[in-house]
């Protein structure tokens, strides 16, 4: 083809980083597919990739900033909206405050480099405390409880699956999701692999799921109670002379006290609230340990739920007690080569940053600087000293994938000014006053700076642009970068030079006294090196240098910088997982915390539970292949085919409920109510319910075509914004009691 031009990149829509091999001509993509010679991902894709292409021709994806006016949405210049943003949120500062401006930061800000690194920019330029993301509707738990066992928020295991021989999942579904705090292409086939060299495969979910079909066991579980199973068998292992560390043994502290923690919790104690037989729940963690290797892994239904800190604290005490901790096959730490965190040292200065201050309303603790989501609408809505008045969004729809989204749509609607950094105009940019697009994803560089942590193997990849951008469009991070020095006062200084300004302060702060390694190294020697391109390649390649296989600045000859990496666009592949304890940990002992007091000071509720009432039905969450949260559903190759938002229902509770499939059904919670069709199927669990998030796409005022013909409905407007779990305030959309009224028809 004439013309043509191949550009290697990774697939931004979800955490497994598969390479694209993308044909442009001009502006247009003519051709995607998978990278065959990409190291980690070897060809494979799935069938969202496409959704980029559709993402950048989509009509609605906005291509120029909106205003809203009395007569509606009017396109106004970059100029004028950037007037008028930062004038907007800098009149509600000054009038009530640094706390009255929130900002949210939605999930695909951590697959853009841009975002990334750029969006705290802007946070510290409001200087507000009122900071939100995803993070508090996802993953909470799992950085909090890892921040107190190993030290970082970022410092989670993942596990070895190409390695490993026993795999027991909770509350995780990665056929269908791809994986998540484990970035790993192709799960499908790692998976198939485990059972391939003899390994196996054990699955807790209250749903028969997509992945639950290639395990060797699926075990029902009644949502919220994986804190008990793992406790009951963490008391086997105990009992029965499992625990045996291995080589992470004398890099652990408090075995003892986990010891005495989980004397009440007998597997026959728990198998009630678990709705899993005693007997099976000892089989299982008597094979896992007798497993040459094996890991257990927990993600959404694991955090997401009443007992989600507990839950991730006690699957990484399964795997260390059991010897998995940092060990090929089992739990491992990823080494990435930009690692921000790992350059400084463990010691007493380095206390997890968790509940330095509380929300004003719901006296919920802060995490990594940020608030629960759950309270935002509280924080708007509740007036007095500290409320929100004003709100920026970046790459965020919390109406639709944050709990009691009702409430949040009054809330936003209440505002005094709201910003978007957003290219669709949706359930949440819709009550912004100025929306700024920023190109599309195949316009900015790349490189997953985030979701390298978490790796499978380590790896690097950095890929430029695979489409040209208007020259009026500014980039990503100029758009926040913009707003940012505005709000500092700094609004005619340009962009160069502010950002000069932000890659020295970032390098005085990496070049920190007690860092562990170049010490010779000075702020007039980094900054001459890394030269005068601004942007976020700058400081990436700020990162590479200074990371585990960095050239140090010329210290290290052969060690990597971006241009090194950029000799490979296919990506780097710098290998499998290494144990790396003790060096990794950053707990102010030095030590795995495998007794964090704050975990055990709620260890009695969590026994509370057993005898908890399971007469009500709960509802939990679903995910679907071509779908990712709320915001790929304006594509049509995605969306087509039957209606995906269907409630999912045991045929004894449908049954005892009158219900058919295809009827539809009222389904009602604490908060909210809606009306959804049922789809009869034993492959849920006897009384819990599914239904998928990120629909419900018929507010007024959004401008999404495709998505307003394939709408379903808001999940979370029946999510409680108390029902959260209880040391992080993390939403938990799941196990939440739900009650069901069949409809005619
Ligand atoms: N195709 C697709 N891929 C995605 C996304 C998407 O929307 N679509 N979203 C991306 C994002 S942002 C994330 S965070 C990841 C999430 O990745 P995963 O966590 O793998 O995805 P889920 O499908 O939410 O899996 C959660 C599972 O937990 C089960 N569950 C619910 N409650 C409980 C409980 O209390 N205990 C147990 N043991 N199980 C429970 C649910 O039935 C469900 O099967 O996926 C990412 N990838
Ligand atoms: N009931 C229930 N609710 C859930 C979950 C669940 O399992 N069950 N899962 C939760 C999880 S894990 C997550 S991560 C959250 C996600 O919550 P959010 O991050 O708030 O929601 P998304 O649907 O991902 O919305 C992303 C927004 O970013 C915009 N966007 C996309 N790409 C870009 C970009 O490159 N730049 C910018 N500036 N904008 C962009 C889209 O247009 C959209 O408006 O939802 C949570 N909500
Ligand atoms: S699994 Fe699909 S959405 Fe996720 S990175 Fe790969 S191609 Fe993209
Ligand atoms: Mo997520």
């Amino acid at each position: 083809m004439a013309d043509t031009t191949t550009t290697y990149r990774s697939c931004t829509l979800c955490e497994a980083t598969c390479g694209l091999e993308v044909v442009t001509q001009g502006a247009r993509v003519v051709r995607l597919q998978g990278d065959r010679d990409d190291p980690f991902s070897r060809g494979y894709i799935c069938p969202k990739a496409y959704g980029l292409k559709a993402l950048h021709d989509d009509p609605d994806r906005l291509r120029q900033p909106q205003k809203r006016t009395a007569a509606g949405w009017q396109t106004i210049s970059w100029q004028e909206a950037f007037h008028c943003a930062i004038e907007g949120l800098s009149a509600v500062r000054s009038s009530h405050g640094p706390d009255a401006v929130g900002t949210y930061l939605g999930n695909p800000s951590v697959h853009s480099l841009h975002a990334l690194l750029y969006g705290p920019v802007l946070q510290r330029a409001l200087g507000t405390k009122q900071r939100y993301s995803a993070s508090s509707a996802d993953q909470l738990p799992k950085m909090v409880s890892s921040a107190w066992m190993f030290g970082g928020g970022l410092t989670i295991p993942v596990p070895d699956i190409d390695r490993t021989d026993f795999l027991m999942v909770l509350g995780a579904n990665p056929v269908v999701s791809n994986g998540s705090l484990m970035t790993a292409p192709n799960v499908p086939q790692r998976l198939k692999a485990i059972r391939q060299r003899g390994g196996r495969i054990v699955v807790f979910d209250p749903r028969r799921t997509e992945t639950a079909a290639l395990a060797d066991d699926h075990f029902f579980i009644r949502p919220g109670t994986d804190a008990l199973l793992l406790l009951s068998m963490v008391h086997v292992m105990f009992r029965d002379g499992l625990v045996k560390p291995g080589a992470a043994g004398p890099h652990l502290s408090g075995t003892e006290t986990v010891e005495k923690a989980v004397t009440p919790f007998a597997p026959a104690r728990v198998a009630g609230a678990c709705g899993i037989d005693a007997f099976a729940i000892e089989k299982v963690i008597r094979d896992f340990c007798r497993a040459p290797s094996a890991v257990c892994y927990g993600r959404i239904g694991t955090t997401c739920q009443q007992f989600g800190t507990v839950a991730s604290w006690a699957v990484d005490v399964v795997n260390a007690l059991s010897g998995n901790l940092d060990r090929p096959g089992g739990a491992m730490f990823t080494q990435p080569a930009a690692n921000r965190a790992q350059l400084r040292p463990a010691g007493p200065g380095s206390r997890a940053k968790f509940g330095r201050w509380h929300s004003r309303v719901q006296r919920l603790p802060e995490a990594f600087g940020e608030l629960p989501v759950a309270t935002l609408s509280d924080e708007i809505l509740t007036e007095g000293p500290g409320a929100i008045r004003a709100m920026v969004t970046l790459a965020g729809n919390p109406v639709l994938s944050a709990p009691h989204g009702s409430a949040l749509e009054q809330a936003l609607g209440s505002l005094d000014f709201m910003v978007a950094v957003d290219f669709y105009l949706n359930e949440t940019t819709r009550f912004a006053d100025i929306v700024l697009p920023p190109p599309s994803p195949l316009q900015r560089d790349s490189y997953e700076l985030a979701l390298y942590h978490f790796g499978i193997r380590n790896i690097a990849k950095y890929t430029p642009p695979a489409l040209p951008r208007d020259p009026e469009h500014p980039d990503e991070w100029v758009i926040l970068l913009t707003l940012a020095k505005g709000l500092m006062g700094m609004g005619s200084v340009d962009i160069n030079t502010a950002d000069a300004f932000i890659l020295r302060e970032v390098v005085t702060q990496e070049l920190v006294p007690d860092r562990e390694r170049w010490l010779d190294l000075d702020l007039d020697e980094v900054l001459g090196t890394l030269g005068d391109t601004p942007g976020p390649a700058r400081l990436l390649d700020l990162f590479l240098r200074l990371g585990p296989y960095g050239d140090g600045f010329g210290r290290v000859p052969e060690g990597l910088t971006l241009g090194r990496l950029q000799e490979h666009p296919h990506g780097l592949d710098l290998g499998p997982l290494s144990p790396r304890l003790p060096e990794i940990l950053r707990t102010p002992t030095g030590r795995v915390e495998l007794a964090p007091e704050a975990i055990l000071d709620v260890l009695a509720d969590v026994e509370r539970a057993c005898d908890a009432d399971s007469a009500s039905m709960v509802l939990v969450g679903r995910r679907h292949l071509r779908s990712n949260n709320s915001w790929m559903h304006n594509l049509l190759p995605l969306v087509k085919g039957p209606e995906r938002c269907i409630l999912l229902i045991h045929p004894t509770d449908a049954h005892r409920l009158g219900l058919k499939s295809g009827q539809h059904v009222r389904i009602g919670s604490r908060v909210g109510q809606l009306e959804a069709p049922v789809l009869v199927s034993d492959e849920m669990m006897p009384g819990v319910v599914s239904l998928p998030h990120g629909w419900g796409h018929t507010a007024p005022g959004a401008a999404l075509q495709v998505a307003a013909a394939h709408p379903g409905v808001n999940a979370n407007v029946l999510s409680d914004n108390r029902w959260v779990d209880g040391i992080t305030g993390n939403a938990a959309f799941n196990g939440v009691p739900v009650t069901l009224e069949p409809l005619d028809g």
